[in-house]
């Protein structure tokens, strides 16, 4: 018999310095701890021992040459936390809060996601410490090309397969592409976000977004409800936020919120037009990191140095990073009358501002299955580049939808309480985590 809080003091001994692993393990271990102690299979075969802990963690020095000529060191890391299902699969984020255990955290998150959207994915992450803000366009291509000059060793199109993530978007996967070709002279599907010219799958760019709110169309009937008429708030202005700023437009909800770290937006009329949407891929192409230009734009108002969580909405989706969303924030968002909050990003909410959502009796989807979208999506990018051709927009938004239809009705399926309230997070966790640790007992150790 495991209990949590023993167990939880093993893995805190073993992964010092490391709260953003420790906590997302903890919030799958308390899902799970009840369906392991149960299975004597799972006991013999030491699943949570093992399911814990990385395949492997590849550490690289990154050099590159700044554009006033200095050279400049930052470090690359790949985590291959668990291929049991398929081959490692997940993004690499370029940001100067990656660390060794922000790079873990999310290749264990991506585990249990990439094994919800059932395609045959395995879980790892990556990125860099390089920070794009302020960098010119050479010095990205710079960067990019020698950070692919050591990570090419480790990836294959049947082994590991990078995408995008925080600070790398198609622009970053083109030069990363470009220097796994022309070091290993293969055109293969070892990373997916390509471009639509060179392999990429239509509706990839989207697919995060669109999923997200696919998802939230789910819950929302599951609910007896509906996203028409309904006001949203969005935090980040990049690609996730974009694309979920336009699914939900076209389902019929308003966003009236955007964000950055300079502050926050708010749209009175809406993040709803072709015009607006293109000026938040051009705010995020710019480097700038920040929001505040669209504000004045837009004629809309911009809230320095807030976040999002005090307008009043009916949901919101954190889109932006790790954490950004706190228990004060959940209380306010509450008070204000909010019934959804369908985290975005990953591990978007503290677990204290989980917990409180899920006490007060708010709908609450994690990350793991609300923005399971992108990786699908690039689950299908693998498969198309494995048939060499090519599906229609309208193919690949078909299928995404039915994905995330799927993993609701997983969540729903594994989370739903005899009071009749579905904890989702119990339900990914455990829909997520019984697929793995089925295979891994399958496949012996
Ligand atoms: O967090 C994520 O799921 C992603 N950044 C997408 C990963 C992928 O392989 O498309």
């Amino acid at each position: 018999m495991y209990s949590l809080d023993s167990f939880m003091a093993e893995i805190e001994r073993k992964n010092p310095a490391e709260p953003e692993f420790i906590q997302a393990v903890r919030e799958v271990l308390s899902s799970v701890i009840d369906t392991v102690n149960d299975n004597p299979v799972y006991i013999k075969n030491r699943i949570l021992e093992r399911i814990t802990e990385p395949d492997r963690v590849i550490s690289f020095k990154v050099e590159w040459e700044d554009d006033d000529g200095n050279i400049r060191v930052n470090r690359g890391y790949r985590v291959q936390f668990n291929n049991a299902l398929g081959p490692y699969k997940g993004g690499l984020r370029f940001h100067a809060s990656v660390t060794e255990g922000t790079m873990k955290f999310l290749g264990f998150e991506q585990v249990f996601k990439n094994a919800l959207t059932t395609l045959p994915m395995g879980g790892g992450k990556g990125g860099s410490d390089f920070s794009p803000k302020g960098k010119s366009d050479a010095e990205i291509l710079r960067f990019c090309r020698s950070f692919m000059t050591e990570l090419y060793k480790y990836i294959g199109p049947d082994t590991d397969v990078p995408a995008g993530d925080i600070g790398v978007g198609g622009r970053e996967i083109g030069y990363l592409y470009g220097q796994y070709k022309r070091i290993v002279g293969e055109n293969t599907g070892v990373l997916t976000g390509k471009g639509q010219g060179w392999g990429g799958s239509l509706v990839r760019p989207e697919a995060t977004g669109y999923g997200t709110m696919y998802f939230a169309e789910a819950m929302l009937e599951e609910h007896g409800d509906s996203l028409k008429g309904k006001r949203v708030a969005i935090s980040g202005f990049g690609n996730v936020a974009w694309g979920a700023a336009m699914k939900a437009t076209e389902l019929g909800a308003k966003v009236v919120t955007i964000s950055g770290p300079d502050g926050y937006i708010y749209d009175e009329d809406g993040v709803g037009t072709p015009e607006k949407w293109a000026y938040m891929l051009a705010l995020r192409a710019s480097n700038n990191d920040v929001v505040k230009p669209y504000a004045q734009r837009f004629k809309a108002e911009f809230v320095e140095g807030r976040k999002p969580w005090e307008v009043p909405v009916d949901l919101a989706f954190p889109c932006a990073i790790q954490n950004e969303l706190g228990k004060e924030d959940a209380e306010r968002l509450v008070s204000n009358g909010a019934r959804y909050v369908v985290e975005t990003s990953n591990m978007g909410c503290t677990l204290d501002a989980a917990d409180l959502l899920r006490r007060k009796g708010i709908a609450f989807a994690p990350g793991k299955a609300a923005n399971a979208g992108g990786v699908a999506v690039s689950g299908l990018e693998m498969s198309q580049n494995a048939m060499h051709l090519h599906w229609s927009a309208a193919e690949v938004d078909e299928r995404l939808r039915n994905i995330m239809r799927s993993i609701h009705a997983e969540c729903v399926r594994h989370g739903k309480e005899d009071s009749g309230y579905i904890d989702y997070v119990k339900g990914a966790n455990i829909a997520g985590f019984i697929k793995v640790a089925d295979a891994m007992c399958q496949l012996g150790y």
